[in-house]
């Protein structure tokens, strides 16, 4: 019940992680809804923590909640309101980063970006409010000195402090009502659903009884939740156990596609090992990288280059999961957060003539052989990958009679049959710089038109 976005049957978001709600707003109206994007998710808009006074506050900040008032760094609730109804006129729904599962952490205390005042230490949290006796203790939690410290015991991971994060006990039905009362607020503003951020260390009843505390959506039907839940066969949690309650992020996929868009692309044909409990294709919420991945030295990211071009395009015009598009900063630093002004706020996204970006944003959603494949995989979707075949360097296949893709590692020119029906069809990457001629027997000669960018997309609707 909790797995429709609510955006006409469109199929990909970008995670635009940092960025103010009057950007957003221009970005749903200028780029995001002529692309076909289902939706945005935004970064955390409640009231968080400010981690220092000198200007350079950390992005993980704002995983660290103060209250559920809808000020944060990203601006305030008219602005948000204001970015949730341009967006939504568009077709673009706004996706929530709900983190739900603790408050700021053990020793910091002082005001939130609202203004609100707190102290972890005491667990007191006025702004809410949430008191003592509303967050889990030492007897709850068997860990010894409290934090989360052995994932094989569920009760650890869900009743201990999560890096020292002052742990909410979500059995209460208090607790639950202030979370629901937070979700069915940003409902009524017009927000279509919510990343759940940490559903790993939330039980799954209690995410449910909050659940069912929850609105529907002002025109109908439920809200649309995806969980985070890291699961790499490591521990005692498993995706599963929240199947029933929406999508559940596939930490497994990202490692798959990496294997593959690497080198021997052939490899990619495998991304989906059920063998290694990897999410059934309907509750897998799948992303090449994510803010924290792209920190480590794992996943592939916009410092890749060509290969997580590969991965991310690859991800689209395949058939596993639900997608998720990351839009980045530029960073070296970690922590560091957003580009900003001398006076602390965040820098404006600039566009340029070439519809790129500017001033420390990286705009991966808007690379050609991204940005270009939300129209794809809508086009496509509930149609089968067929003629998977990779062949002198070259992966292609079809999805359905819907849609053909092609990439490889460097430029190519390949006579192929695309499962398509006679015709000219626009070439997707290339913004229609170039047209595929189908054959009557579905065969056509395909290379990309820009060499730089070794892919090829066309899709049924793009004939004429
Ligand atoms: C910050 C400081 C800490 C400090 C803390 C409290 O960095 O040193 O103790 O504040 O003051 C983000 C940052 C954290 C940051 C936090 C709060 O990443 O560094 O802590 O914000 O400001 C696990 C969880 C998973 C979680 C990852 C990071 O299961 O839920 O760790 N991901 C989400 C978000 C993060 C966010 C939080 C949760 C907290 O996406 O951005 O933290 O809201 C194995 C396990 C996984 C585990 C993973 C990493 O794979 O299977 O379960 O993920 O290792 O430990
Ligand atoms: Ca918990």
């Amino acid at each position: 019940p909790y797995h429709d976005p609510h955006c006409g049957g469109k199929q990909v978001i970008v995670h635009l992680f940092e960025w103010k709600w009057t950007d957003i707003a221009k970005e749903c109206e200028r780029y995001l809804g002529p692309k076909g994007f289902c939706g945005v998710q935004i970064s955390p808009p409640m009231e968080h923590t400010m981690i220092t006074t000198d200007g350079d506050r950390p992005w993980w900040e704002r995983y660290q909640p103060v209250s559920y008032k809808l000020v944060s760094r990203s601006g305030n609730e008219a602005q948000l309101k204001d970015m949730v109804q341009r967006c939504k006129a568009v077709g673009v729904r706004v996706f929530v980063d709900a983190v739900v599962n603790h408050m700021a952490g053990l020793g910091r205390s002082g005001v939130g970006t609202a203004g609100s005042t707190f102290n972890s230490d005491a667990r007191d949290f006025p702004g809410v409010p949430f008191t003592k006796e509303n967050f889990n203790d030492r007897s709850d939690c068997p860990s010894g000195d409290g934090n989360v410290n052995n994932y094989g015991d569920p009760k650890n991971v869900r009743n201990c402090y999560l890096v020292g994060l002052t742990d909410l006990d979500g059995s209460q039905a208090y607790v639950q009502d202030k979370v629901a009362g937070y979700f069915n607020h940003l409902i009524e503003i017009g927000v279509a659903g919510f990343r759940v951020d940490a559903a790993k260390h939330m039980w799954p009843k209690d995410l449910e009884a909050i659940l069912t505390k929850t609105h529907d959506l002002p025109e109908g039907g439920r809200p649309f939740f995806y969980h985070e839940v890291i699961d790499r066969n490591d521990g005692a949690i498993k995706v599963d156990e929240y199947y029933h309650l929406g999508y559940v992020t596939e930490f497994r996929f990202p490692q798959k596609v990496k294997e593959g868009a690497s080198g021997d692309l052939g490899r990619l044909g495998s991304v989906y090992d059920p063998g290694w409990g990897m999410a059934s294709p309907d509750n897998a919420f799948v992303f090449v990288d994510n803010h924290d991945t792209q920190r480590g030295n794992e996943a592939l990211t916009y410092k890749n280059g060509a290969e997580y071009k590969r991965a991310v395009a690859f991800m689209l015009a395949y058939n596993y999961g639900f997608t998720r598009v990351m839009s980045s900063y530029y960073f070296t630093d970690n922590s560091a957060g957003p580009p900003r002004n001398s006076d602390m706020s965040a820098k404006d996204v600039i566009i340029k003539s070439d519809g790129t970006c500017d001033n420390g944003w990286v705009c991966e959603h808007r690379w050609k052989p991204i940005g270009n494949m939300a129209m794809f995989r809508n086009a496509v979707a509930g149609t089968s990958v067929d003629n998977f075949k990779y062949d002198n360097g070259v992966l292609t296949f079809n999805r359905g009679n819907k849609g053909f893709f092609a990439m490889s590692v460097n430029s190519f020119s390949v006579s192929v049959n695309t499962g398509l029906p006679a015709g000219e069809y626009c070439d997707l990457i290339s913004e229609c710089a170039q047209k595929i001629r189908v054959d009557g027997s579905g065969r056509a000669q395909v290379s990309p038109k820009d060499p730089s960018d070794p892919f090829v997309a066309i899709i049924a609707q793009g004939g004429d």
